[in-house]
């Protein structure tokens, strides 16, 4: 008896491994974006969109300029609007040591470290942080940065 219950135990974990893993990957759907901030102080996008089978974002921030981010560093952080000016004046605070990003601030949904002219970040966030039909904004934290680079996301 203990050994038939071994046998059914083992062959109970043995069907979970096998069944969990395909069924994720059949409902996972990662959403590749990329978004690149220039030597111009400028993001190349004002809007970036998810859709709405997305399960998880993986966003690449590339700096496609040359200045050292101590001069020209940007970052890519995701906010809801209404955050935006907070969010700004914590990333202040928390200064280029720590990206300009106070990663104690829950208003701060998502984001990259702070790049120089030819480095790339990426960031994976879950799509569960977002509402459908949502319009958020990204913002550079970098000093003096976000009132040109800044953009909408909307999750479809
Ligand atoms: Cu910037």
């Amino acid at each position: 008896m203990r050994v038939i219950r071994q046998v059914l135990a083992a062959a109970a974990l043995l069907s979970a491994a096998v069944v969990f893993p395909a069924a994720a990957n059949a409902a996972d759907k990662v959403c590749k974006l990329a978004i690149t901030g220039t030597d111009l102080m400028q993001y190349d996008k004002k809007e970036l969109d998810v859709a709405a089978d997305c399960t998880s974002v993986e966003l690449t921030l590339t700096h496609g300029g040359k200045l050292p981010k101590e001069a020209m560093g940007h970052n890519w952080v995701l906010v809801n609007t209404s955050d935006l000016s907070a969010v700004v004046n914590s990333g202040m605070s928390a200064g280029v040591a720590n990206n300009y990003i106070d990663k104690s601030d829950k208003k701060v949904l998502a984001s990259t470290k702070l790049v120089g002219g030819g480095e790339s970040a990426t960031v994976t966030f879950p799509t569960s942080i977002l509402k459908k039909g949502g319009a958020y904004s990204y913002l550079c934290t970098f000093p003096g940065h976000n009132s040109a680079m800044r953009g909408v996301l909307k999750f479809d």
